[in-house]
């Protein structure tokens, strides 16, 4: 087993909605704020420690609305115990000024993704001086953050990141390796450990592996020592030939296989120490 703080259990995170699956196609996608608390609820129940949290309209496209974040992070921080993160990646065609100003509903935690990276048939843009920004405005207001990496060269920008502007706030260093999404890193195991090589010292990782690179990336994180991140965000198949049910089942997955690899679910609480979030 691995040294790394936290790898005597797993940091289970669920990202339940994303924003690049529409309600219509997925009708058991969690979009309102009582399928969001509802969502969280059940997984907190089963083993999640932490909610990745996109939020949508009453038309239930993304959005960045300021006020119902701030609303969001009341009702999770009320109704569970989970860590809350909100997404400052929003959707692609998000602004920066908006993706800067979800820092304002103080959330426990935010993700910063590395850089730029092709995203499908879309860009996600993330200029340095962007990166920058959200890295030292999270800072100032004890958000901990979670580096976001699409692709292995956002490991030497994150390297860049804490040698030129100093750690996060918390102290600690926690990255989430999102696989196989089309354009940037590869989802399988050969990859991630290659990543791991470039982690900074002391940091902690989870990993997400997109759509069937899902359970592969899963298992390579397991053994690695990581934690995980899954999700209807980054996965709406169970498996060959068969639709995830609802965000809970892939938690339950993912903790009863952290089980079997003696790494069981960590609790919030012990994430919360682990990452330097404040209780
Ligand atoms: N929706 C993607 C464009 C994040 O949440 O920080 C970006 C994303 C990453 O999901
Ligand atoms: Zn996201």
């Amino acid at each position: 087993m691995s040294g790394r703080p936290g790898a005597h259990g797993t940091l289970i995170t669920v990202a339940p909605t994303g924003a690049e699956h529409a309600k219509a196609d997925v009708p058991n996608l969690p979009v309102t704020l009582d399928e969001l608390v509802r969502t969280a609820q059940d997984c907190e129940r089963v083993g999640a420690a932490m909610i990745h949290v996109h939020i949508r309209d009453e038309k239930a496209r993304p959005t960045l609305d300021l006020g119902r974040l701030r609303d969001t992070v009341a009702a999770l921080r009320s109704e569970t115990n989970l860590v809350v993160q909100l997404s400052t990646g929003g959707a692609v065609t998000d602004q920066e000024e908006d993706r800067l100003r979800v820092l304002d509903a103080q959330p426990d935690s935010a993700s910063c993704t590395m850089g730029t990276v092709n995203f499908g048939d879309d860009v996600f843009l993330n200029r340095w001086a962007f990166v920058v920004e959200l890295h030292q405005r999270m800072r100032e207001r004890g958000i901990v953050p979670e580096y976001e990496i699409f692709d292995l060269g956002q490991l030497a920008a994150l390297r860049r990141l804490l040698d030129e502007h100093g750690p996060p706030a918390g102290g600690h260093v926690h990255v989430d390796l999102v696989m196989g999404v089309p354009g940037g890193m590869p989802g399988d195991a050969e990859t991630l450990v290659a990543a791991l090589r470039l982690l900074p010292e002391g940091a902690t990782f989870s990993a997400t592996g997109v759509g069937r690179a899902s359970l592969p990336v899963l298992f390579a994180s397991l053994a690695a020592g990581g934690h995980l991140r899954v999700g209807m965000e980054d996965t709406l198949s169970y498996a060959r030939g068969e639709r995830v049910r609802d965000n809970a089942q892939l938690v339950a997955r993912a903790a009863g296989l952290a089980r079997v690899a003696q790494r069981p679910p960590l609790t919030p609480d012990e994430v919360r120490a682990i990452l330097g979030v404040r209780q």
